[in-house]
């Protein structure tokens, strides 16, 4: 654990003590009252995707960029150098970087259901070296899954609220992304590369809401399973994830943000039919090498208008870092991700 993580782990904890301290005395202040997305902390940090619902006729529209980095490899949660990595693959990953576009719309169909859609472009680039010492970058780019969400307002009371989301994401992305390498043009990369899954994937979502004066917290839980398998035979692993955050609204139009997400990912079923000979070329071909968890803690932002001819347009930045890593096989390690967000809502 470096002096980073140390010091966004001690923000965290001195943060929540504020939050508990405070939580009673202005519970009862402030009385009964609804909770409401009309502050900056309204949103939940800019990754955290279907944490908030619409009032009826309003539609939203989002624009998220997300790079994630990688670097360096690991076995199970310890760094391994490069060595370790030839002892049984011919090439080992150096670094990685995805970045992903999101696209979104969200609509109040009633008070009570929210539809929202999203989609995405990933464009990916990895630089590898082969035993022999070849350095290489592989890259690819191409349009992801499309999710389609309801969402579903369980309560809303006292400052809290609660909400459900079902959703689909539909194989619109790729499975079989190619590049050229020294040893072979055209070829299929690597599992972790690719942009879709080529599998409709159910998931639900529930999320919990809770605002005080100036500060409010969340919690969010996603599970995602996948129907059958894809076009290359194979399942991408069914995930969990649970994420959770505080934020301190500075001003009508700031917040900053604390959060913390644990994430799962089961590991791949099945193998695709153009790596099966060749598993011993690089960790990314060999299915041994998927599903992970991670504990990612991150520091955002919040900018909201709240009135004039801008209002309800928002701005969200966060930046992520792992504290915790445990990986199957060996895979890369990640190191950092950014997300930047704008968010407009309009009332119909
Ligand atoms: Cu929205």
């Amino acid at each position: 654990m470096n002096i980073s993580k140390l010091f966004v782990l001690s923000l965290a904890f001195i943060f929540l003590n504020n939050v508990y301290a405070q939580k009673e005395e202005e519970e009862k202040a402030f009385g009964e009252q609804d909770w409401t997305s009309a502050r900056p902390d309204g949103h939940a940090p800019i990754h955290v995707m279907g944490d908030h619902y619409h009032a009826k006729g309003e539609l939203m529209f989002s624009y998220r960029f997300m790079p994630m980095f990688m670097e360096g490899n690991m076995r199970g949660d310890d760094a391994i150098d490069d060595q370790e990595v030839y002892e049984d693959y011919m090439v080992a990953p150096q670094e990685m970087q995805m970045n992903m576009h999101m696209l979104g719309i969200m609509y109040g169909v009633s008070d009570r259901i929210t539809l929202m859609a999203m989609t995405n472009y990933i464009s990916n680039s990895m630089d590898l070296t082969a035993m022999n010492g070849t350095d290489f970058t592989t890259e690819n780019a191409n349009l992801g899954d499309v999710s389609l969400t309801a969402m579903i307002k369980v309560l809303n009371e006292n400052r809290q609220s609660f909400h459900a989301n079902l959703g689909v994401s539909i194989p619109t992305g790729s499975v079989d992304e190619r590049d050229d390498t020294p040893m072979m043009n055209d070829v299929v990369l690597g599992y972790p590369m690719q942009t879709g899954s080529g599998t409709f994937d159910p998931f639900a979502k529930i999320t919990y809401l809770k605002q005080f004066e100036v500060f409010s917290l969340g919690a969010q839980a996603h599970f995602r399973t996948r129907i059958g398998e894809n076009d290359e035979n194979y399942t991408f692993g069914d995930s969990f994830q649970a994420s959770t955050w505080v934020a301190h609204k500075i001003s009508d139009n700031f917040s900053f943000s604390l959060s913390a997400d644990y994430t799962s990912t089961e590991a791949i079923d099945g193998v695709n039919n153009n790596l099966i000979d060749m598993t011993n070329t690089m960790p990314l071909f060999d299915v041994g090498n998927t599903g992970r968890e991670s504990i990612l803690t991150g520091l955002g932002v919040n900018y909201y208008i709240a009135n004039g001819s801008l209002k309800d347009l928002r701005i969200g930045i966060e930046y992520q870092l792992p504290v915790w890593q445990d990986v199957n096989g060996i895979q890369m390690e990640q190191t950092q991700v950014i997300s930047g967000g704008i968010q407009y809502t309009l009332s119909l």
